[in-house]
């Protein structure tokens, strides 16, 4: 049996009784036999949750680029790294080799020194999907530089805000960016942005749609000519196993963003061990995640885990919607994808558009498939198992966070079997338990609570940069001894995880705990309702009512307003009690969503609550506009 991949369910509570019996023994044995060290650790672990302080692998000394690429240089040199499927079709994918891509990144960690950029110094990256921005992450990782990505769909101002919080000393941009039928103009937010900033001194352009763009004298300098003139070797940067590797900024529900600090030694041995094994990563595969690597999917499962284990790894540049709604089923027949990794919102916007999208391409070259980032709904995941995977690939619900670095709570294809709408059983690893609202450890099957973890793991954020006060708080005060998630979540009968989402979207009417989840599910059982989102709002006998945001399906607009709000009401009360119906229902075009899909529901509680004067910053919102449309309208 081998200490890496887990191959059936024996072997997954073997192992994972192990790795919670003797952690330290489980983890030296997992990083000793699949890793690249310039010198082993001298401890595994220490941790003290109430400062709060962990450390992996102290004393242990490597470059996780050496990891990522020049090991797999003997035996992979020819093998795709990164596959770049671009935005246009019609323009050719590319097939980054381990070999160029090792050469790539050698030589942009020599521009980078050229630049003035050391070890610990903060290079904030504000790229496109192209393969300059995964070079440019391994680039700086390359020399002990700390990248900190920013999603290349955030404003100004917030790109401002997270370069200003870290003292950025280089920012890595384009002179445009293409998403869909549309182009964008990246380095005018940059320019934007740095109005704000004083600490950035060099801006680096990379060319994608070939704009002529102002270029500051002094500041601004175009890639393209210095990674001509720069070496293709550039020896790693030996880093210690606690040293910074990246800042990646969370928004919280309230208050500025966090910028989440992941260190080396750790986030590396946890992506790596858990891509292996939820993707069950096989030499030939050709694996693609959806998602952006501006956030972490992107930093842990598009970049670091696959390339750890010497994967392909696809890099989509495009949308779902372009050119029209099967591109990414074009995708995959083309590539041949293998492991397909996508988040809940996605799927339910595909669904949405009817299966000739679907049955047009051959999907048969998929063997599993994975969500992340909310709760999926039982619909969604049906569609998703039917119409993608034939009923034949397992879907990996995977419950993780920016700040756990990686996933947690999965399913192990063709291992663990998988239940609609569960993410199963933690990791090897990681030890969850439920929390009631009084701090006690809520024990046993069939019960429900505050998911909380009770014992480190590799890939856990170390602290908030700047601010570890606010790291304390936020994550080890509510349950003094362990990390607190934010979320809730129930155990099965079999000991199976759900995670229900927020628990900061519970809402108390009457004395009773309602989740927003549930509500909203059966909501959206209505035949003609799209999508809804619901929070509380004060009321003088419940303490507090609810308030439902509902949009409708186009056959819906035709209808009686006041008729549907009973058929909806009649629906809840159905299906969750008369306690859980909606004193306030508001049809709406949209839902103000973050970019990753989430309903920020703090902008609709303070709308319900008339207190819509200061809504904080809503331009990291995916749709700002619906949010004037949503008060205009408000009841
Ligand atoms: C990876 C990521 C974290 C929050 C988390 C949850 C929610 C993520 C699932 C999920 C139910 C899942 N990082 N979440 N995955 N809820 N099932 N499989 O999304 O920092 O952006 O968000 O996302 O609420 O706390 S994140």
């Amino acid at each position: 049996m081998s200490t890496f991949q887990i191959k059936n369910l024996e072997e997954y509570f073997q192992v994972y009784r192990k790795s919670v019996e003797t952690p330290e023994l489980f983890w030296a044995e997992v990083a000793e036999e699949h890793f690249l060290w310039r010198k082993r650790w001298d401890k595994v672990l220490s941790w003290d949750f109430s400062k709060p302080e962990v450390k992996w692998f102290e004393g242990a000394k490597l470059n996780i680029t050496e990891n990522c690429l020049d090991r797999h240089l003997l035996n992979r040199g020819d093998k795709t790294a990164i596959l770049f499927e671009p935005n246009d079709p019609n323009e050719p994918a590319q097939h980054i080799s381990y070999r160029e891509l090792y050469e790539r990144v050698n030589k942009f960690a020599n521009v980078l020194k050229a630049q003035g950029i050391g070890k610990g110094d903060r290079v904030c990256i504000y790229l496109p999907m192209i393969p300059e921005l995964a070079v440019s992450v391994l680039a700086c990782a390359r020399i002990g530089a700390i990248h900190s990505v920013v999603f290349a769909g955030f404003s100004s101002t917030a790109l401002a805000t997270r370069i200003n919080d870290s003292d950025c000393k280089m920012v890595i941009t384009s002179d445009g960016s293409y998403r869909g039928g549309k182009v964008i103009d990246l380095k005018k937010i940059v320019d934007d942005a740095l109005e704000e900033c004083s600490t950035v001194e060099t801006v680096l352009v990379a060319k994608r749609i070939q704009a002529e763009v102002p270029m500051k004298e002094g500041r601004d300098k175009w890639l393209q000519p210095l990674l001509d003139e720069a070496s293709s070797e550039c020896a790693a940067e030996v880093m210690d196993a606690e040293d910074p590797l990246f800042i990646l900024y969370t928004s919280g529900s309230t208050g500025r963003p966090k910028g989440m600090v992941h260190t080396t030694a750790g986030y590396m041995v946890y992506t790596a061990y858990t891509f292996k094994n939820v993707f069950q990563y096989e030499e030939d595969d050709i694996y693609w995640c959806t998602a952006d690597i501006g956030w972490i999917t992107g930093h842990s499962y598009i970049v670091y885990g696959p390339l750890a284990n010497g994967a392909t790894t696809l890099m989509f540049e495009g949308v779902p919607s372009y050119p029209d709604w099967g591109r990414f089923w074009q995708v995959v027949e083309k590539h041949k994808v293998t492991q397909f990794y996508t988040a809940p919102t996605a799927i339910r916007a595909l669904a949405r558009q009817g299966l000739e999208y679907v049955e047009k391409y051959d999907l048969s070259s998929l063997k599993i498939l994975g969500t992340v980032g909310e709760p999926i709904n039982d619909e969604a995941w049906h569609w998703y198992n039917n119409h993608i995977g034939k009923g034949r690939c397992p879907i990996v619900d995977t419950w993780w966070q920016t700040e756990t670095g990686g996933i947690l709570i999965s399913p192990i294809p063709f291992s663990t079997p998988t239940k609609p709408t569960f993410a199963t059983l933690p990791l090897p690893g990681i030890q969850p338990v439920l929390m009631d609202t009084d701090g006690k450890e809520v024990q046993g099957r069939s019960v429900s609570g505050r998911l909380a973890i009770k014992f480190p793991w590799p890939s856990m954020a170390r602290t908030i940069w700047g601010d570890h006060e606010r790291y304390r708080e936020t994550y080890f005060s509510a349950f003094p001894g362990k990390y607190f998630t934010g979320d809730g979540a129930l155990r099965d009968a079999e000991g199976y995880y759900r995670i229900t989402g927020r628990v900061d979207d519970v809402i108390i009417v009457s004395g009773h705990n309602l989740g927003t989840a549930p509500i909203e599910a059966a909501i959206n059982e209505h035949p003609v309702v799209a999508e809804s989102a619901i929070v509380g709002f004060p009321h003088e006998i419940k303490g507090n009512a609810l308030y439902g945001y509902v949009i409708l399906k186009p056959a819906g607009e035709a209808l009686d307003p006041d008729a549907l709000r009973k058929e909806i009401n009649a629906l809840i009360a159905g299906q969750i009690g008369p306690i859980a119906k909606l004193d306030k229902i508001q049809f709406v075009s949209g839902l103000p969503k973050t970019r990753s899909g989430k309903i920020m529901r703090r902008i609709l509680r303070k709308i319900a609550n008339n207190d819509f004067e200061n809504l904080g910053d809503i331009s990291t919102l995916l749709n700002p506009e619906v949010v004037e449309e949503i008060i205009k309208n408000r009841l």
